[in-house]
């Protein structure tokens, strides 16, 4: 059955894939073991992170990407990671609407991630999602975030090219975005540049840049900021230039780079994995203990405050949490004694 599937995603598969992602989105377990077996048929993939402050374009600057990248026979997967989910339904619809053009073209592959994970595993979900558009054989994969908070820096930092995008007029907006995401930026793109004030935006960005300029360049690659109109095709080109240059750029990397970079990213995804797991299982573990059962009820009645609670629970349960003074020998014992 595993083999079936992991054989159909190899094969390119659409409607396998699209399942597979809808699964690892929804958090179903037994997605784990058909991405341990596509693991070592990825790595192929070039990805690239287009994030920005909402409504700056990017979906509309994605589309255009594609249709640039198809242009020169590359196939394509979009993965567009919706922030606000399940409530925002629109963004995810009208990333649809503006790559539609795109749907009946075998070499594009678009899917939406809207669930933020319930134990906060976007990333991670991202990944994996990555993992089956790169093994179904795409040469470029493009991941559309939101730039707001931590899970679109760590996504943008485990993209191979980072693409920040923002719109003239934001001013202070430019300053509020997150300093983490603006470390991450390897090319930024002034979109709408038909809006009044783009070359104040171009001005107000290269001079926040010279204060940034020591960290931006420390390793011999100095973000380029272009001007773009997506919507009217202006700029794509440009674009699509800066991050080939990007991507041989990083060919010229040393090996101790590399090694270091790659070390970087594989100890993000590892501990990111060992987070998310070690949160369901313990969580797991205590809810579904009858000890659970016994202090929920001393809670709900009164006789114990839900901070000890807590505490005790944690230090019987998961020996290695809490102090020795809360760690109490025999649990149920000493809960009957309570009573
Ligand atoms: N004037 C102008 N409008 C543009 C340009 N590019 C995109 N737009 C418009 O900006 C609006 C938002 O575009 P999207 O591509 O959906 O923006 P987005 O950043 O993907 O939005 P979210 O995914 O919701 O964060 C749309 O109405 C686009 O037509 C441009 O170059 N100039
Ligand atoms: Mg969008």
């Amino acid at each position: 059955m595993i083999s079936m599937t992991v054989q159909k995603i190899l094969n390119g598969d659409r409607r396998t894939a699209a399942r597979l992602i809808r699964d690892i989105d929804d958090g179903i377990p037994g997605t784990r073991e058909i991405l341990k077996a596509i693991h070592r048929h990825t790595g192929k993939a070039y990805v690239i992170g287009i994030t920005g402050s909402p409504g700056v374009g990017k979906s509309t600057l994605v589309d255009q990407m594609i249709h640039g990248l198809r242009r020169s026979g590359k196939t394509v997967g979009v993965l567009a990671i919706d922030p606000t989910s399940p409530f925002s339904g629109g963004a995810i619809l009208g990333d649809r609407i503006r790559m539609q053009r795109h749907s009946l073209d075998d070499g594009v592959f678009i899917r939406s991630l809207a669930t933020r994970g319930q134990f906060g595993g976007l990333t991670q979900s991202t990944r994996s999602a990555i993992d089956v558009l790169d093994a179904m054989g795409k040469d470029y994969i493009i991941v559309e975030t939101v730039g707001v908070g931590q899970d679109e820096v760590d996504i943008a930092r485990s993209a191979d090219t980072t693409v920040i995008v923002v719109v003239p007029g934001m001013g202070d907006h430019i300053q509020a975005i997150k300093a983490g995401i603006f470390e991450v930026g390897d090319i930024f793109v002034i979109n709408k540049s038909d809006r009044p004030d783009a070359e104040k935006t171009l001005h107000d960005l290269r001079a926040l840049f010279d204060i940034a300029r020591k960290k931006l360049t420390g390793e011999g690659w100095e973000p380029p900021i272009l001007m773009a109109e997506a919507a009217s095709n202006r700029g794509i080109a440009e674009l699509l230039d800066e991050i080939e240059k990007h991507r041989k750029s990083r060919k010229t990397l040393s090996h101790e780079t590399v090694i270091h970079r790659k070390q970087a990213v594989a100890r993000d995804e590892l501990i990111d994995m060992i987070k998310c797991r070690l949160f369901q299982e313990a969580l797991d573990h205590i809810t579904s203990s009858p000890e659970f059962k016994i202090y929920l009820d001393c809670v709900t009645e009164g006789t114990k405050d839900p901070y000890s609670a807590c505490d005790e629970l944690l230090s019987a349960k998961l020996c290695f949490i809490g102090d020795e003074v809360n760690r109490k020998p025999d649990l149920q014992e000493y809960l009957v004694a309570q009573k």
